[in-house]
């Protein structure tokens, strides 16, 4: 059975143009003019562009106490009904617990997906079975080592333990990642902050300024820089971040940043909110930013500088949050935005001029396909890619709601905001899997997408090592020791 696509207006990374696309056996198989299939998707008045990749979700996690309320099976509903075909989620090992065995756990739980997915690793401590196993885990085809500089006493790793691991990701040809806040800080201003009796949702946000996650960013980029490897910052919410990542990239290092939707797009004045609930809904680290900090984020996008969207979905009920009443500290840490990515950064970033259509496909899927090594296979409209494929429709809208929502819980950090560049259709590998807003996706169809480590192109770029690289001199005079 083959899918044409047609009358629609393909739109890449580099280029837009008026074409059909052939869908056969869940991939591309003909680009052109006047395409037959068996099946036709209608697609006049609408972009043809790479379904959206997330790069970052937390589903049915352990964390804080609980697990994020989103698994497989709704966490990739919510992608697929907002344009994203393929999610790379955090295989999460407890300090102490093997790599090889979170993988199983999360091998076990993804096979619910309905659209494909990849994982990145968390490194959150550190051993000589850490070290081996990082191998293995690299010949499973992930490639990709999260490290935690926050959460002290849960998932944090010390400085030395990152070096030990970025350079263990030099030698396999993989790329760390970190969350960049600096965990001593965040802890010390926590207990004043409480010790204050200051102990609301807002108070989150007094503890995690924007300078803690400058810092970490700044010593992240340059341990990266002495391990000799490239180096991915997660979720950068801020100006003083960004700086950093801008500054490193203009000195030749392989540096790349990933804002969130929810952090261009929503302020700190949620947490002023006078509704507890309303404000710790919101608890996120890095928690949302001013918006001077939203601006930088933005220009980041369009200068170059910041590279791919994402959302660290990590959805928690109402409930769940209220495990924070009395202690910030305890609201367990995250937002959901799977659904809402593609829809909010069209509505915000394209409809307003702030991107152009070319650079909204870049950052929401060509570039972290190529920063995964799986473009483009992934991230492509091109023959032979999977068809993984959004077909938007620029003047379809909708006002979002957590009564319509794919997600399983309770609220919308995004509830109420209109948003207009919506799915007409979303294929996941040739599988017509949303029509209009209604999902005719399928359980068990997302497949795991293993990763090729990366060839010589990951290599870091600065010359540090070479004109520091250690040289013995030789000496002929050498005093006598001990006298
Ligand atoms: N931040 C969150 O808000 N949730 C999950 C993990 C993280 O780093
Ligand atoms: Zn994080
Ligand atoms: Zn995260
Ligand atoms: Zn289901």
């Amino acid at each position: 059975m083959s899918t044409v696509i047609k009358g629609g207006t393909i739109v890449t990374a580099d280029l837009s143009f008026d074409a059909d696309v052939l869908v056969e056996g869940g991939r591309i198989v003909e680009i052109g003019q006047n395409l037959k299939g068996d099946e036709v998707l209608d697609a006049s008045g609408c972009y043809v562009m790479p379904g959206g990749i997330d790069p970052h979700t937390h589903l049915e996690m352990p964390f804080m106490g609980t697990y994020s309320a989103d698994d497989f099976d709704s966490g990739t509903r919510a992608a697929l009904a907002g344009g994203t075909t393929m999610v790379v989620d955090f295989a999460l090992p407890s300090p102490g617990q093997g790599l090889l065995d979170a993988l199983q756990m999360w091998d076990n739980k993804s096979t619910r997906a309905h659209c494909d997915y990849s994982f990145h690793m968390a490194v959150t401590w550190w051993s000589e079975q850490v070290f081996n196993e990082m191998k293995e885990v690299v010949d499973r085809g992930i490639t990709t080592f999260k490290h935690f500089m926050a959460y002290k006493g849960a998932l944090m790793v010390n400085d030395d333990e990152l070096f030990a691991s970025f350079q263990r990701c030099a030698e396999l040809g993989a790329i760390p990642l970190v969350h960049a806040e600096n965990g001593d800080v965040v802890a010390e201003l926590s207990a004043k902050l409480l010790a204050a009796g200051n102990n609301g949702p807002e108070a989150h946000a007094y503890s995690r300024p924007p300078q803690v996650e400058g810092e970490a960013t700044n010593r992240a980029i340059m341990i990266a820089d002495m391990a000799g490897v490239p180096l991915y910052v997660v979720h950068v919410s801020c100006e003083e971040s960004h700086e950093a990542i801008r500054r490193a990239r203009q000195a030749g290092k392989r540096v790349w940043g990933e804002p969130l939707i929810q952090h261009l797009t929503l302020d700190d004045s949620e947490y002023a909110n006078p509704d507890w609930d309303h404000a710790a809904r919101r608890v996120m680290s890095p928690p949302f930013r001013n918006k001077a900090h939203q601006d930088s984020l933005w220009a980041g996008l369009a200068a170059g500088s910041l590279s791919c969207v994402a959302t660290d979905h990590c959805a928690f009920t109402t409930d769940q949050k209220r495990y924070g009443v009395g202690d910030f500290t305890k609201i367990p840490n995250g937002t959901g935005g799977l659904e809402d990515r593609l829809p909010m950064l069209w509505t915000q970033g394209v409809a307003t001029g702030r991107l152009t259509p070319q650079e909204f496909v870049a950052v929401t899927s060509t570039n972290i396909a190529k920063i995964l090594n799986i473009y483009p296979r992934k991230g492509a409209i091109l023959v032979g890619a999977d068809a993984d494929i959004v077909v938007l429709d620029p003047n379809r809208e909708k006002v979002i709601s957590a009564k319509t929502q794919q997600s399983a819980i309770d609220y919308n950090v995004f509830e109420g905001m209109t948003v207009k560049g919506l799915p007409r259709f979303v294929l996941s590998r040739g599988k017509v899997s949303v029509t209009e807003g209604a999902l005719s996706s399928e359980e068990g169809h997302g497949q795991f997408v293993a990763r090729p480590p990366a060839g010589p192109v990951s290599k870091a770029l600065s010359s540090w090592k070479e004109l520091t690289a250690p040289r013995k001199v030789e000496r002929s005079g050498i005093p006598a020791s001990g006298v």
